[in-house]
């Protein structure tokens, strides 16, 4: 086993009862308490969360119970962008991890609510397990105007819009914005917390940015890649539904050879950090090459 799926197989488990475990205790309401809980306990990745606690682990630090409230939290307010990016409003999907997304099992204002709490409940769970300003300013950064949620908003208004179809600046400040930006911050929040020096801090931030960029093009990728082996060809939902990303943009051949050279690149900028359990997380992208 690699030392990756061994820190998976070891730490997945202790992010899920932490999550289960305090969505219901520490939520007076146990109608919200459910409604959020469908959806983080639905059989996410827990992707951002090994991550920070992954970069912990290549720093040599010990991960107790603080450290998994962090990694929680950045959880928490990832399945809030889920939900919020499924209504109606925005990408109106049914299915969500496998099960009805929010609004559709409960309805559209309280999936509205249960995003709104699990974002500033997921901010509260890094303020109290890392009693850091500099963490909650890097989340907050990184989901705001400026990140996550300015991402969302250059989707939702490039949708069906041509003139930005070749555009790969555009497209590549979008799925930046959109995904990258809290990847990147599960990195640089365990960078600032674990201590790293300025070379480390440097190297692992430069990873998070190869990495993130890296996501969303395997994001897009799976899908076509499952469907269209599956049908025999290469017709894809994003461009029925008129999205604009790097896959409408480049065409499969072109993202996986783009999806290479990231990997490549996020392998060298972890030269000389005690990351083979960073680096096994690039193994993920294999599944679309
Ligand atoms: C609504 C403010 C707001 C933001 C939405 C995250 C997002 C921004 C939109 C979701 C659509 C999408 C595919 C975005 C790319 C990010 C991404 C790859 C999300 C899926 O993350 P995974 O693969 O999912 O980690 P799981 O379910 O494993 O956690």
């Amino acid at each position: 086993m690699t030392a990756f799926k061994y820190f998976q197989n070891e730490w997945t488990p202790v992010i899920n009862e932490y999550l289960e475990k305090h969505l219901t205790a520490d939520i007076d309401d146990q109608k919200i308490s459910q409604i959020m809980s469908y959806s983080v306990m639905a059989g996410g990745k827990r992707l951002r969360p090994l991550l920070f606690l992954s970069t912990l682990n290549s720093l040599g630090k010990v991960i107790t119970e603080k450290e998994v409230k962090i990694a929680c939290g950045i959880e928490l307010i990832h399945t809030y962008s889920l939900i919020h990016d499924d209504l109606p409003a925005m990408d109106n999907d049914d299915y969500r991890r496998g099960k009805l997304t929010s609004h559709k099992k409960w309805g559209e204002a309280e999936a509205i609510l249960a995003g709104d709490a699990l974002l500033p409940l997921g901010i509260q769970w890094i303020a109290e397990g890392s009693q850091s300003a500099a963490l909650v300013e890097i989340i907050t950064k990184a989901i705001g105007p400026n990140g996550m949620v300015g991402g969302q908003y250059l989707d939702i208004n490039s949708t069906n819009n041509d003139s930005v179809a070749e555009d790969a600046e555009f497209i590549n400040r979008m799925e930046w914005l959109k995904t990258g930006c809290l990847i990147q911050a599960s990195v640089n929040m365990a960078a600032i917390y674990g201590e790293a020096s300025q070379v480390e801090q440097v190297k692992l931030d430069d990873f998070a940015k190869m990495f993130g960029r890296a996501y969303q093009i395997y994001d897009d990728l799976v899908d076509v890649v499952e469907t269209s082996e599956e049908a025999g060809k290469a017709t894809h939902k994003d461009q029925e539904e008129g999205k604009n990303n790097t896959l409408t943009l480049l065409g499969i051949d072109k993202s996986r050879k783009e999806l290479t050279d990231l990997i490549k690149q996020a392998k060298d900028d972890l030269n000389g950090l005690n990351s083979e359990v960073l680096a096994g997380f690039l193994d993920l992208y294999k599944k679309v090459l």
